[in-house]
Parts: C-alpha cells; structure tokens; sequence
C-alpha cells in the first residue's frame, strides 16, 4: 500500500523522516519577482528583498494541479492545508481530491483543514506519521487526528503586521500598533483566523505573555513547536522559560519557510502546542 502525506508550504516543511512527504508551495510575489516555497527558495533574500521593497505583494496557494501533483500516485493520502478562513488552500485540495479519486478508484485522499498554519500543521502532521506507522487504518486515522487537532492550538507574536495588513488578513488598527516601534501582537488561531489578543513592549514581557497564553489554552508540557522569522534568540528564550516550568517538555525549534516569512514577517515566532 503507498501511502503519502502531503501539506501545503505553510507547514514550514520540505520532508518528513520515514515516510513519503510532499509539499505543496504556495507563492509569494511582488511586482518585481515570484517566490515559489519550495526547498529551494532562498528564504533569507526574500525576507531582505520584501524589508526593501515599497510596492505590492501578495500570495496565492497551490492550484488544484499542484496539489495533484503532490499527490502523485500513493493509494491513501493524508491532506493538511492551511486555514481554510484565510486562505483557498483548502479548497484547491478538495478538488483535487474528488478528480484524483474519480480518476483512480478506490485510492483515498483525507483533506484536512488545519484550521490554523506552520507548527500546529507540523504536530498534525507528525500525529498522522505516528499513525500510519503504527499500522491503522486509514478511516481510524482521519477520525484520531480530528480528535487530535482538539488537542492542539496556536499562538503567535509579531512584531510587524504589515503584509497580513496590506493582504486583507488582519483587522488595519491591529496592524498599525505592530508597526510600533518595540510592540509586539501577541494571539491565537480562535475560529481558523488571526485573532490578536495582547500587544505588549519589550521581549520580556512578550514571553511572559506567551507562557501565560498558553497555560490558559491548557498546557501543561507536552510538546512543542516554535517556528521563528530569523528570530532564533527569542525562540530560545521562549522555551527556556517553558522549561522553568514544564523540565520535560519536548521543544523543537526550527525556521519559517516562505509563506510564513512572508506574514510572521522578521522577528515573528508561531507557537504550535499540544495540551
Ligand atoms: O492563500 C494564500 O495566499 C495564503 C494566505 C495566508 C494568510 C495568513 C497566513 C498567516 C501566517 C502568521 C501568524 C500565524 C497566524 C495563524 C492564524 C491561523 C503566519
């Protein structure tokens, strides 16, 4: 039986140890230059390339081909897209699940709305591996990771909205105290969207905030994801101070690809978490 999990990009990954993996990119473009979120995008000149450039930019998700690229010819597939609420991510995939099994029967593909994006993606994601290799079924799978993802959230800490702004995926009042000097908003992926719930000054009270946050959302030290924008420093000092509290916890951090560098923007951190 081939099996495969595939993502789009905003998963911030490109492979998965022990098993078939495949991203689907979504793109970045401004006036001047497309950027495809595929390994091999140079993330760090897209970030210096975006601080410097005044125009436009947006972003579009895989079209339904890609997706059924990404596809290509496993038997059971498991899905994970990107919020549904900010992006068509989710349903590009949907249609490339009906025509990939009308044209393949008895092939199988499970799309999943993440109802969030980069690290809580990635747990979902490693959720499913653990999973398959676990030797179940695949309606057993999709049905434990629908009960997972009730054990999962997101958090996230910006220092600059300005492209969530300018894309129409931020309220423009919220973006404009991130674009203050030192301000950093703090929020969580209630309801699928970007939902700002503190902004506060200063890197100190910012993880302050966070390990807060995220014991009231439920965590109690069970693992982590942090996914930063060139802002490793910070991500260490976050998960320091989840030690302090919680010696055990497993804490990965690791970089933002393409798409979340674009919105988390230099100096942003997602937080992915299970409680
Ligand atoms: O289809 C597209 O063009 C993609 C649009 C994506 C829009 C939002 C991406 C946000 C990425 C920002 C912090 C995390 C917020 C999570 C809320 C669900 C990263």
């Amino acid at each position: 039986m081939k099996v495969k999990i595939v993502a789009d990009s905003s998963a911030n990954m490109h492979e998965l140890e022990g098993i078939d993996y495949q991203a689907a990119p979504l793109i970045i473009s401004t006036d001047v230059k497309d950027y495809r979120d595929d390994a091999q995008l140079d993330v760090r000149q897209m970030v210096e390339d975006l601080a410097s450039y005044k125009g436009r930019s947006h972003t579009a998700c895989p079209g339904v081909g890609e997706w059924l690229e990404a596809f290509g010819d496993a038997e059971e597939i498991y899905c994970s897209t990107i919020t549904s609420e900010l992006s068509g991510s989710y349903n590009a995939a949907m249609t490339a699940k009906e025509q990939y099994e009308e044209e393949h029967p008895g092939r199988k593909v499970f799309v999943f709305d993440s109802r969030s994006t980069g690290p809580e993606m990635k747990l979902q994601i490693n959720k499913v591996k653990e999973l398959i290799q676990a030797g179940k079924d695949f309606e057993t799978i999709c049905k434990e990771l629908i009960e997972y993802k009730k054990n999962t959230s997101l958090q996230f800490c910006l220092e600059s909205m300005r492209n969530l702004a300018n894309n129409g995926r931020v309220n423009p009042a919220v973006a404009a105290i991130a674009g203050m000097l030192g301000i950093r908003v703090i929020g969580d992926a209630t309801g699928g969207v970007l939902n700002p719930t503190d902004k506060v000054r200063g890197e100190k009270k910012a993880i302050a905030c966070l390990v807060n946050n995220m014991k009231k959302a439920g965590y109690k030290g069970k693992q982590v994801m942090i996914d930063h924008c060139y802002n490793e420093s910070t991500a260490q000092k976050l998960k320091q101070a989840l030690l302090e509290e919680f010696p055990n916890a497993k804490i990965v951090i690791a970089k933002t690809f393409g798409l979340c560098s674009f919105y988390a923007e230099e100096g942003g951190l997602i937080i992915g978490f299970e409680h």
